[in-house]
């Protein structure tokens, strides 16, 4: 797939169909259809283009394909397509090529060539194809077409909150023949009759944009003109520089390891695709690769995505803070309607915070029943992931104006929220009840040791917060702190009492009350009882339930979010308890393991982990489907997560305000390694050759 953080569009050929899943997904669209998941919206798609012989579409049908090929160019955010189709008896090359604008994001270009090795008549249809992919219901409404003679236009509105919606193309030809105009309730096209010659190739180039809610289609067509004036090629160099310049600064270069070196770069350029253009969006968990997971905006982003753009691009990191500030009045609502003060965000994050999570997320598989889940109400562990974030964003950047724009009431807010969720239990002792971990498997469980941890950080960040930001600006400070000021001595006092993880005597955190007592099997136990291939393992009946075999990292993210916690000795004994009880049944889980391996001097032996769960989206080998539902798609939480354990684990690499370090914990595979960092503007360029750290300072922006 291309993206731009406005929009993604998918891997599928220019003749594909809803029937393809072809989608052009919208950041930040949302909407609902009738009783089923509110999602993100895919609009028209303005890339339709078709040859056709005596009428008959020419497609991939087996029979008639003698080469096809599509690549994506990671330099340059390209996607090519090149295909031999022998249509009757005669060859027809086509060659084709799009990719996302990074200047204006709303715009997106596409060339489409064609040849044939005899003469032979053919038809060219492009246009927008009105039907789209959706994963739950038809999204957009009173859909119209238009033309004029140098745009086609597809317009409507969404069905929920009737946003409007434009579509518009221009195209350019190298042949001089006049297109007709095919029109009907679904599609807007042009259409060219040729009669082609041998060897001779036959080009058109695609310039497309949207509008979402009142923007001008006057400025839209104007930018259309000049994107077309400028040319395919002109508009591919000028992209180029834009990834020249990010490649730059956001390379990994893993040396004498192609298959690492391969998923990192992947890796990296979905993670660049992805950065968020405003604070109105973030990033959604399964990228804009479509519509799972309803397009929302998980923890993922900030615990797993957050540290690549903090090292690498921190206008994009300060949006998705910004996105979560907006954000605090859907929070607020959300605590409120479950009876709790303070701000709940969402678990799955739509716009201005509201959660799109639903009560029941998954089904039987036997008998197709929905069943009741409680991602929404249990993991209330988002809060910490946003507060982590944010007070790791203002050590590395010293940019306290984000505490002074809504950061610091969002903290008061999520710490508000966390003071009255706990229950004291003794004059000394607040524990946590009914809270889901990172291990989703179990549900309603008690002080889990992640979520208690994060708690007493959050509170831990604003109480810090205060502090520092009465040194620089005392006033102000004090003017917000007064709102909460009749808050803060239970936030204190929670803080200082909260039940915090204490290892057993074999060194172990247990991940919740009760966790030891559960059945010990393995995951491979677990698996053996399935019924289905998708079935859910976790929740009431779930086959992990009753067991110690969990989902995903838990007490080994504590431990790697928290390195000076615990002491090594415990560190390592956690590792190789979960280490055997995890099923890795989320793509979050594995590169945690790696990253912490690889802190504790065992990189080798995680090495295979941390090498699957950064090829997830090359190799394919996760899950698309649990309990019932469809989960592919782009897995940007996974290429946060290869990032990480290279940086943070082989790497090493720790920082503390402007100082940065880094120490050799490399894999015996990867012999050498490269990147660079942005330290409050200045560039560090940190080498790991032959075990030996060097970080080289380049230059000052
Ligand atoms: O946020 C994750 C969760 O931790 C595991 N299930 C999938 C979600 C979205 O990636």
């Amino acid at each position: 797939m291309i993206a731009n953080g406005v929009y993604g569009y998918r891997g599928t050929l220019d003749e594909d169909d809803a029937t393809k899943g072809v989608a052009w997904n919208i950041n930040g669209l949302y909407d609902r259809v009738g009783e089923a998941w509110r999602e993100s919206v895919n609009l028209y798609n303005p890339l339709y283009t078709i040859l056709s012989y005596r009428g008959n579409p020419i497609t991939l049908s087996d029979d008639r394909v003698v080469r096809h090929k599509q690549q994506l160019g990671l330099s340059k955010g390209q996607h090519v397509r090149n295909s031999v189709i022998d249509v009757d008896g005669t060859q027809v090359h086509i060659h084709s090529e799009r990719f996302a604008d990074q200047h204006h994001r709303n715009l997106l270009h596409a060339s489409y060539a064609f040849s044939c090795d005899q003469p032979l008549t053919l038809e060219l249809y492009s246009g927008i194809d009105g039907i789209v992919y959706d994963l739950s219901g038809s999204h957009l409404e009173n859909t119209t077409f238009d033309y004029d003679e140098s745009f086609l236009i597809a317009s409507g509105q969404t069905q929920e909150q009737k946003i409007p919606v434009h579509v518009i193309k221009t195209m350019k030809v190298n042949f001089d023949i006049s297109p007709e105009i095919i029109k009907d309730n679904n599609k807007v096209l042009r259409r060219w009759q040729l009669t082609m010659e041998p060897g001779r190739t036959y080009k058109l180039s695609i310039h497309a944009g949207m509008i979402i809610g009142d923007g001008d289609i006057e400025d839209l067509k104007q930018s259309l003109s000049e994107a077309k004036k400028k040319g395919y090629n002109h508009l591919l160099a000028d992209n180029k520089e834009f990834w020249d310049e990010k490649w730059h600064i956001s390379d990994v270069d893993v040396g004498h390891h192609d298959k690492a070196d391969k998923a990192l770069t992947y890796a990296i350029y979905m993670l660049i695709s992805h950065r968020p253009p405003s604070e109105d969006v973030s990033i959604p968990a399964r990228g804009l690769s479509g519509q799972v997971y309803k397009g929302a905006v998980f923890w993922d982003t900030e615990m797993y995505m957050f540290p690549f753009y903090l090292n690498t691009d921190q206008a994009a990191a300060r949006n998705i803070l910004r996105y979560r500030i907006n954000g605090l009045s859907g929070a607020k609502q959300k605590a409120k309607e479950y009876g709790y003060k303070g701000a709940f965000y969402a678990w799955e994050s739509q716009e201005n915070g509201y959660d799109a999570c639903s009560d029941y997320n998954l089904s039987d598989p036997d008998t197709g029943k929905p069943v009741r889940t409680y991602f929404k109400e249990n993991q209330i562990h988002i809060n910490g992931a946003i507060a982590y974030a944010l007070n790791q964003y203002v050590k590395r950047t010293g940019d306290v104006s984000i505490l002074y724009e809504g950061g610091l009431e969002m903290l008061f807010e999520t710490a508000v929220f966390y003071a009255d969720r706990v229950k004291q239990t003794a004059k000394t002792k607040y524990e946590c009840f009914g809270v889901m971990g990172p291990d989703e498997y179990h549900e309603h469980v008690n002080n889990n040791a992640y979520t208690n941890v994060m708690i007493y950080h959050t509170l831990d960040v604003l109480i810090s917060s205060i502090v520092l930001l009465r040194k620089d600006d005392r006033e102000k400070t004090n003017a917000i702190v007064g709102v909460y000021q009749k808050r803060l001595k239970k936030i204190r006092d929670v803080r200082r009492h909260i039940l915090m993880p204490k290892p057993n005597e074999d060194g172990l955190i247990e991940q919740f009350d009760g966790y030891f007592e559960l059945n010990d099997v393995t995951p491979k136990t677990v698996l053996k009882k399935k019924r289905s291939g998708n079935e859910y393992l976790g929740g009431k009946d779930g086959l992990a339930t009753p067991t110690q075999v969990i989902k995903q990292a838990d007490v080994i993210l504590l431990l790697v979010l928290f390195p000076g916690m615990f002491p090594l000795s415990i560190q390592r004994a956690n590792l190789d308890y979960y280490a055997t009880r995890t099923e890795h049944g989320s793509t979050l889980s594995k590169a945690m393991y790696a990253q912490l391996a690889a802190r504790l001097g065992k990189a080798n032996d995680y090495f295979d982990m941390f090498l699957e769960g950064a090829s997830v989206d090359l190799t394919g080998e996760y899950k698309d489907h649990a309990g019932g539902t469809y989960i592919g798609g782009t897995h940007l939480a996974a290429c946060g997560g290869a990032y990480m354990t290279t940086v943070y684990g082989f790497a090493g690499l720790k920082h503390k305000k402007a100082m940065l370090m880094a120490e050799s914990n490399m894999p015996k595979a990867i012999r050498n390694l490269h990147f660079r960092v942005n330290m409050r503007g200045n560039i560090a360029y940190v080498t790991i050759r032959r075990n030996i750290v060097t970080i080289k300072w380049e230059e000052t922006t």
